[in-house]
């Protein structure tokens, strides 16, 4: 199925579920061919708001059967993130879901530093968000969970979405044999990985919201250079870039996430959104970069504009360099104008999304929420 079947599909589920059209044996037809994806997540949690609709994307995604999440790896260290993570693996009924951590302690700059969830109090001065109750010294750190989960997959079976830094998968290319498997990374991710999609990349000038200037570099490539450098350098499959430009199409408005997620309070990108509104409004707004990865690792481009074969490298100060090359395994994946719509609907339709709800989707999310 392609994919803009799986975004007519997303938004015509919503409203089949929202109205209660008659039409539902047309939509489990089409479900029927669908390829189910094999995903790992590796998610910088914890700042920039996307990786929170990301996450809801890919849940929503699973609860309907058109992905299954193997894990989940968090790349920013410090250790409120990764208990945020862990809270926010139970609020989508996924502690059976193995999540990676990183150890470092070290953080690249914020700027909406939302991990603060984790310690957020509920009216009644209790913890807001429960956690699975796995403690963090039993969590795998990023690449071993990463050697782990690719040495017991089918080969050629796993998609990597990377909206974060790319440590991890730095780390995962430069290892070696070890009690999971006798390869080294890049010949584990060669024989087990399908595709990485990567949040990541600027491919010309624009403006971001924490500088003046117009910057000709990116985030998630920043925030580790020499790992971004070797990713492009080795690794040994198909990379899907999203590059800063596209998501920066899709402001996620403060007061329209709200009015969005109101029916449903407990969901925590309404809490972010609500409670730390003073980093979010205005031109400190946020951009829906990341879940446009998650939609474009369910399937095809044909929704995208997407540049033809090449090979992508990162020069010493972070900047992103793309060379033709037919023999190339690097795309950047753009989104087509005439399709902005269908986009922002099927990204807004994600709010009808709540893990508590019976059936996942809201049938009437007033009602719902009041039940
Ligand atoms: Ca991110």
């Amino acid at each position: 199925m392609n994919m803009k079947n799986t975004l007519l599909i997303i938004v015509f589920s919503l409203t089949l579920l929202t109205l209660g059209s008659c039409r539902k044996d047309e939509l489990s037809e089409q479900k029927k061919t669908f390829e189910k994806v094999n995903m790992i997540i590796d998610t910088d949690i914890g700042n920039s708001t996307d990786d929170l609709l990301a996450l809801q994307a890919a849940f929503a995604f699973q609860s309907k059967g058109w992905c299954e999440i193997k894990g989940v790896i968090s790349s920013r260290g410090t250790e409120p993130v990764q208990r945020l993570a862990d809270c926010l693996l139970h609020y989508y009924h996924a502690d059976n879901i193995p999540l990676g951590i990183n150890r470092s302690d070290e953080s690249f700059f914020e700027i909406v530093p939302y991990y603060q969830l984790a310690d957020a109090l509920d009216e009644k001065g209790r913890l807001l968000m429960e956690g699975t109750g796995i403690p963090l010294s039993e969590r795998l750190d990023g690449p071993e969970l990463y050697r782990k989960l690719l040495s017991e997959a089918p080969d050629h079976s796993i998609t990597i979405v990377c909206i974060g830094f790319t440590t991890n998968i730095s780390a995962l290319l430069g290892s070696g044999p070890d009690k999971y498997s006798p390869l080294n990374g890049v010949e584990l991710v060669r024989n087990k990985v399908k595709a990485l999609h990567l949040m990541g990349c600027c491919f010309g000038k624009v403006k971001q919201r924490y500088s003046t200037e117009l910057l000709d570099v990116e985030y998630n490539i920043l925030g580790d250079i020499p790992a971004a450098r070797e990713l492009f350098d080795k690794w040994p499959v198909e990379i899907h870039v999203f590059p800063v430009e596209g998501g920066l199409l899709f402001p996620s408005d403060h007061d329209e996430v709200l009015s969005d997620y109101n029916w449903q309070q407990d969901n925590p990108i309404y809490q972010v959104y609500f409670r730390y509104d003073e980093w979010i409004t205005g031109d400190l707004g946020q951009y829906w970069w990341d879940p446009f990865v998650v939609l474009h690792s369910m399937e095809s481009e044909e929704l995208y504009n997407c540049t033809g074969s090449g090979t992508i490298s990162i020069n010493e100060e972070g900047r992103s360099i793309f060379t033709d090359d037919p023999d190339g395994k690097h795309y950047i994946i753009a989104i087509a104008p005439q399709d902005y719509y269908l986009f922002y609907e099927s990204l807004r339709m994600l709010s009808k999304f709540n893990p508590n709800r019976d059936g996942g989707f809201s049938i009437d999310p007033i009602e719902q929420y009041h039940r």
